[in-house]
């Protein structure tokens, strides 16, 4: 215990240091960050510019759009889940998030997964045919049509696509992530003030590489992302309760585990 208590300020062990006092501090919590984003996102920028000349045909489309409603989100959900799969990795190396409880840590993923997900979106999206890199090949809001939940999907595209016009690095997609899923307005949390340190370390990191890049104005608009993540997940439950209710059976037996888990 005395040699616990002569090293008080290691910032994995002692959740008080995590406030990045001092320069070297705010660049490795960023480092980290960082480096977390980029093991855990499926592609690299480069390979999903070099995927872009891959977009589905009318006739793949078709038989996207031919399959009924419950078939086709249970292909949405897995595929959803596959996506939330590598965002609860990403948020498990953030520094601190291990040291809360496993009841905020779950707490923390159930509204945040979906969001970080949906930023994470912007690096698979060609805004200029409006597709999303889907199943191998890009594809546009009509290869969603048998879902029957257009003004969701219409929501999410638009999104994606005003994320893409901040044209954002990947350093700043990655510590923005982090802002996302950490967030002390969640409910449910036990354990608010921890949670709240560690979120004050992640805005002081997001904070100091947008002004690192001379983008002051960019604070701003993303914390207006924010609230518009929000809504677009409130709709996300919207729409399973409705679909679960219809086809209760899909929603119980055929949907991932984890997606019930989150969401459900
Ligand atoms: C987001 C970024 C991830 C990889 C990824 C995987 C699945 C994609 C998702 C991205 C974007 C949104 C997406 C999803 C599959 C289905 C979903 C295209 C690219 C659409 C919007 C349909 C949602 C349907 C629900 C209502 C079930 O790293």
């Amino acid at each position: 215990h005395d040699l616990v208590a002569s090293h008080p300020y290691s910032p994995l062990e002692d959740p008080y240091s995590l406030y990045p006092h001092s320069l070297r501090n705010v660049d490795e919590l960023c480092a980290s960050i960082v480096r977390s984003h980029r093991e855990t996102t499926q592609y690299r920028v480069e390979e999903l510019q070099a995927l872009r000349w891959k977009v589905l045909s009318r006739e793949e489309i078709q038989v996207y759009q031919s399959k009924s409603v419950d078939e086709m989100w249970q292909h949405c959900a897995i595929r959803l889940t596959d996506a939330v799969q590598y965002v609860v990795e990403f948020a498990k190396h953030i520094p601190g998030f291990r040291m809360l409880s496993q009841n905020d840590q779950i707490a923390l993923l159930k509204t945040g997964s979906m969001e970080v997900v949906l930023v994470r979106m912007c690096r698979y999206f060609n805004t200029e045919n409006n597709t999303v890199f889907f199943d191998g090949k890009f594809a546009g809001v009509e290869v969603f049509k048998s879902l029957a939940c257009g003004d969701l999907i219409a929501a999410v595209f638009d999104f994606a696509h005003d994320m893409c016009a901040l044209k954002l690095t990947e350093q700043q997609i990655a510590l923005f992530s982090a802002l996302v899923l950490i967030n002390t307005e969640r409910p449910c949390l036990e354990d608010r003030s921890r949670v709240q340190r560690v979120q004050r370390s992640v805005e002081f990191g997001l904070t100091h590489i947008v002004h690192r890049d001379n983008q002051e104005s960019l604070m701003h608009k993303l914390y207006q992302r924010m609230a518009v993540l929000r809504s677009l997940c409130s709709l996300h439950m919207e729409k399973l309760r409705w679909f679960s209710q219809r086809y209760p059976l899909t929603a119980h037996s055929l949907f991932p585990p984890l997606y019930k888990e989150l969401f459900a």
